[in-house]
């Protein structure tokens, strides 16, 4: 492979769409660094790894030595970008944008080569546009055009109101490309509309048009719907090391390929060599352990990573169940089995009293679950207890 497709397959990796890949191709051919432009109006500061997908792209570009611009949208967070809304957004305050833009600054750090980023406030040239240079930038597009866009065109045709001020949104984002003069930019799917109008104003101006870089919406933890917090489904980039560690080893091992896809450093090799490293039988589950370490490392640093690592380690050990643990049928009745008689059966201990003791002691537990009420009455149904470290028995209460 020549560096040239190197570079396309690593841009290529977890993207949605490029528009236009052969454009993208003369351009990485030309062999200077290009301008890759990225925008984020501060909105919301919580950041989950959802978030992190095009940050991470972003970086690969930086590795690949181009150069990045990290737009904080300030001035257009004052207007609220309407994609994918059913409803007007509620505009910020300056205050608040100011807070927000630093925290995802931060955050945005832990991704990025701070040294090789350049950060940018559209404030700096919107700011200055002024009522003639807005009402300019207004004719550059038709309100026919813009209803073709489809959150506007719902809105418009189920009589939502849209108010004008919506329409300049994705004007203004056009317009920061042409200022930048992007060679590149990235965005959600969800953004397609906003990045297409770069390349309509940079053609107008003069201007080579930029590549669309297209990123997915990661799915979540259940592998079905898109992280997001009010799913319940996400990982927060300031979320404790234990926290992140548990949460990716919950992962299923098809989404933790994803997750590789589009959260980790490693190289498409690397991800080759770990693929056929499973397929010749080792455990996903080491596997998973490395992404987990790798992502906590980002975030917080190596030394918590490995000891979210050996406490999860431990932890599992403790409850771990054997394998070749004894089954036990017992014949209840419709009364049940008092929990005392069921343990004393099941052969966990020598006595009825020993087993309340025991119980007492907090030194039983159900199905992992230590066990409180020593006058229980197990009804019908199957379960795995333990009495003490080391005697398990699975018993089935017919
Ligand atoms: N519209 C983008 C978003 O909501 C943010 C953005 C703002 C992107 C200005 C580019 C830009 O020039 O995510």
């Amino acid at each position: 492979m020549s560096q040239l497709e190197a570079a396309l397959a690593e841009i290529k990796r977890g993207a949605e769409e490029i528009l236009v890949e052969e454009e993208l191709v003369a351009k990485l051919k030309e062999g200077r660094p290009l301008r890759v432009k990225l925008g984020m109006d501060p909105t919301a500061p919580d950041i989950h790894l959802g978030h992190t997908v095009i940050l991470n792209k972003l970086r690969q570009f930086q590795d690949l030595g181009h150069e990045v611009l990290l737009l904080i949208g300030d001035f257009t967070a004052q207007v609220g970008d309407p994609s994918g809304k059913n409803s007007t957004r509620p505009p910020l305050t300056p205050e608040q944008v100011a807070d927000n833009a630093k925290t995802y600054a931060e955050q945005a750090f832990k991704v990025l080569d701070a040294e090789k980023t350049r950060i940018v406030y559209n404030s700096s040239w919107l700011g200055e546009l002024g009522a003639t240079g807005m009402i300019k930038l207004a004719s550059k597009l038709t309100v026919a055009r813009m209803l073709e866009r489809d959150d506007f065109k719902k809105r418009y045709g189920s009589g939502q109101s849209i108010a004008i001020h919506e329409f300049m949104y994705p004007l203004l984002q056009g317009y920061d490309s042409v200022a930048l003069k992007a060679d590149v930019e990235l965005g959600g799917t969800d953004q397609k509309f906003n990045l297409l109008m770069g390349r309509e104003l940079q053609k107008d101006a003069g201007q080579s048009p930029q590549v669309v870089l297209t990123m997915p919406l990661l799915e979540g933890l259940d592998g079905i719907k898109k992280m997001s917090k009010s799913a319940g489904n996400y990982i927060g980039v300031d979320e404790a090391p234990g926290e992140m560690f548990g949460k990716i080893m919950s992962l299923s091992d098809e989404l933790m390929w994803r997750y590789f896809e589009l959260l980790s450093r490693r190289s498409l090799g690397e991800l080759a060599a770990l693929k056929q490293e499973v397929l010749d039988g080792a455990n996903p589950r080491d596997i998973k352990i490395l992404l987990a370490k790798e992502i906590i490392s980002r975030y917080h640093n190596e030394a918590a990573a490995e000891q979210a690592h050996q406490d999860f380690v431990q932890r599992f050990q403790k409850n771990a169940i054997p394998d070749d643990l004894p089954e036990v049928t017992l014949n209840a009745g419709a009364e049940g089995i008092a929990i005392a008689n069921l343990l004393k059966e099941a052969g966990l201990v020598g006595s009825t009293s020993e087993a309340l003791r025991m119980i007492k002691q907090g030194a039983v537990k159900v199905d992992g679950d230590k066990l409180e009420d020593g006058k229980q009455v197990v009804q019908a149904g199957e379960a795995v207890y333990q009495v003490g470290k080391r005697k398990f028995a699975k018993v089935t209460v017919a």
